[in-house]
C-alpha cells in the first residue's frame, strides 16, 4: 500500500522531474538509464548486449541536407508533418464495423502521440450525425429557460468576454470497450483512441449563467447542439457553476469543425458525450430531461438488473502505449515503457507497472505537469530478459480510487454486450519474439 506521504513524495518527484539533478528512487532512474547507454555507445557494436544500437564509431558521412539549401519559406500557408510520419493518422475503427458513416467514430493514434497533448488533426471524433460546418458570422448561443434574462450571443460578443484556458482530456464513454467485440482489437489505437487531451480557452459558463440569472427553482442544464443529431444532455447545474466551459479554442487554435467549431462544452472529466458541440442553446430546468442519450444510450447495466443512469465522470485509468499492441521490440535489453493515465475525479498521483500479469507491481514516474482531469504521461524502464512477459499498468487518483481489474468492475457492474464506462486495467503480451498483442481476449 502506497501511503499519502509516499503519494505526495511521488508528486513533488513529478513536479522536479526535469530538473538534472532529479533522482528517481522507486524506479530505475534516468540516469543509470543513460549510463548504461553511453558506456554501450563507447564500444563498437552494432547492437549492444542491452538492445540500444550503437553506432560504431567512425566519423560521420556528410548527408545531401549539409550540402544545399533547404525548402524556402512559402509566401502563406498552414504547416503540415514531414512525409516521413505520415503513417501517424486517425482512423475509423476497424474493428467495430459501422454501416454507414454519420454516425461514427475516428480514433486517436496514441501510440504515436510523444506527449499529453493530442494535435487538433489527430484528435479523436465522435459524430451523431456528421461533422456541422458552421459559420460564426450565423451562429447564435441562447440561454433560457429558469433565467431573470434571456440573453442570445452572436459570436462577436462571446469574443469580448475574458477567457480561461486549461488542459482537459476528453474521453468518449465507449472507450475500450467497444473494441474488445471481435474480432480482436490490435493496437491501442483501437483500444483506448477514443480518447484525446487538448488545451482548452473559452468562457466559464458560470460567468454567462450569472449574467442571465439563473431562478433558485433551476437545477438543471439542458445543453443543445446545432449539428444534424441536435445532440442533447441535461447537465446538473452545479457542475455548471463549477468549471464547465463554453470552449472556442483548442490548442491554441480556433476548434476544428470535427470537435465544434465555432463553439462547444468543455465538461471537465466527464463523459465525452455530455461535452456538446456546436453548441447553441442553454435552457435552464428544474430536472433533467431523460433525453435518448440519457435513457436508452449511455446507461450502465447493474447486477439488480436495473440500469443506471448519468453515469458522468470518467474514473481513473491508464493504459501502456509504448510497446503496445502491433509492435514488436528488437531483442532482449532496455525499454522505456511510456503510457497515459486520467481521472475524472482529480489528478493522477500513482502509475504501478506489471510485467508479469498483475502478480507483482513495480512503481513508475509520474511526469509533470500533473494537472486535474488532464492526460498525465508515466514511463518505467524494464530490462526485458527475452521471456514472454505480460505488461500492464494501474493508475492511482487523489481520491485514493485505484484503476480496477476487468474481475473488480464485473463484480460492481454487468459486464456484458456493448458496456460503457470501462476503466478497467488492460494487459499486453510480449513474446518470446518480442510480439506485442492485445491479451484481453
Ligand atoms: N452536437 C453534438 N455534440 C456531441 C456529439 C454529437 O454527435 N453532436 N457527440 C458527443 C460524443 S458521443 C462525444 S464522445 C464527444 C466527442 O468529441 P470530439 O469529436 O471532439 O472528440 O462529443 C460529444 N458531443
Ligand atoms: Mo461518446
Amino acid at each position: 500500500m502506497t501511503t499519502k506521504k509516499d503519494r505526495s513524495r511521488q508528486l513533488r518527484r513529478a513536479a522536479e522531474d526535469d530538473s538534472p539533478s532529479a533522482v528517481n528512487s522507486a524506479s530505475e532512474d534516468r540516469r543509470s538509464f543513460l549510463r548504461r547507454s553511453v558506456s554501450m555507445a563507447g564500444v563498437a557494436v552494432a547492437s549492444s548486449a542491452a538492445g540500444l544500437s550503437a553506432a560504431r564509431a567512425e566519423p560521420l558521412a556528410i548527408p545531401e541536407s549539409n550540402k544545399k539549401m533547404g525548402r524556402p519559406i512559402p509566401e502563406t500557408d498552414y504547416g503540415m508533418p514531414i512525409e516521413f510520419e505520415d503513417h501517424v493518422k486517425r482512423r475509423r475503427t476497424d474493428v467495430f464495423v459501422n454501416k454507414q458513416n454519420w454516425s461514427d467514430w475516428s480514433m486517436t493514434p496514441l501510440q504515436h502521440q510523444v506527449g499529453i497533448v493530442t494535435p487538433n488533426g489527430l484528435f479523436f471524433e465522435r459524430h451523431h450525425a456528421g461533422v456541422a460546418q458552421i459559420n460564426p458570422d450565423e451562429h447564435r448561443l441562447a440561454i433560457h429557460g429558469l433565467v431573470e434574462r434571456p440573453l442570445v450571443f452572436t459570436m462577436d460578443d462571446l469574443m469580448r468576454y475574458p477567457s480561461v484556458s486549461r488542459f482537459h482530456f476528453l474521453e468518449c464513454s465507449g472507450n475500450t470497450l467497444t473494441d474488445w467485440a471481435e474480432p480482436k482489437a490490435t493496437t491501442v489505437q483501437q483500444t483506448h483512441g477514443l480518447l484525446s487531451c487538448g488545451q482548452w480557452t473559452g468562457i466559464p459558463m458560470a460567468w454567462l449563467l450569472d449574467e442571465a440569472g439563473v431562478k433558485p427553482e433551476g437545477k438543471w442544464a439542458i445543453l443543445e447542439g446545432a449539428d444534424g443529431s441536435a445532440h442533447l444532455r441535461s447537465i446538473p447545474l452545479e457542475k455548471m457553476m463549477d468549471d464547465v466551459l463554453l470552449a472556442f479554442g483548442q490548442n491554441g487554435e480556433m476548434l476544428r469543425a470535427e470537435q465544434g467549431y465555432p463553439i462547444r462544452a468543455i465538461i471537465p472529466g466527464w463523459e465525452g458525450n455530455t461535452n456538446v458541440k456546436w453548441l447553441r442553446r442553454i435552457k435552464i430546468v428544474d430536472q433533467p430531461m431523460h433525453a435518448r442519450s440519457e435513457t436508452a444510450r449511455y446507461t450502465d447495466p447493474m447486477p439488480d438488473g436495473k440500469w443506471r443512469q448519468f453515469s458522468m465522470t470518467m474514473e481513473c485509468k491508464s493504459v501502456i502505449t509504448n510497446p503496445s499492441g502491433g509492435m514488436s521490440l528488437n531483442g532482449p535489453g532496455l525499454y522505456e515503457i511510456r503510457g497515459f493515465a486520467w481521472s475524472g475525479n482529480g489528478s493522477i498521483t500513482n502509475v504501478d507497472v506489471t510485467l508479469d500479469g498483475g502478480r507483482s507491481w513495480r512503481e513508475a514516474t509520474v511526469e509533470g505537469p500533473v494537472m486535474p482531469m488532464c492526460l498525465t504521461r508515466f514511463r518505467y524502464n524494464w530490462q526485458w530478459d527475452g521471456g514472454p512477459a505480460k505488461i500492464a499498468s494501474r493508475a492511482v487518483d487523489d481520491t485514493g480510487y485505484v484503476q480496477p481489474t476487468v474481475e473488480d468492475l464485473a463484480r460492481a457492474r454487468e459486464i456484458v454486450g456493448f458496456v460503457q464506462h470501462h476503466n478497467g486495467i488492460f494487459p499486453w503480451n510480449v513474446s518470446e519474439s518480442g510480439e506485442v498483442q492485445n491479451a484481453i481476449a
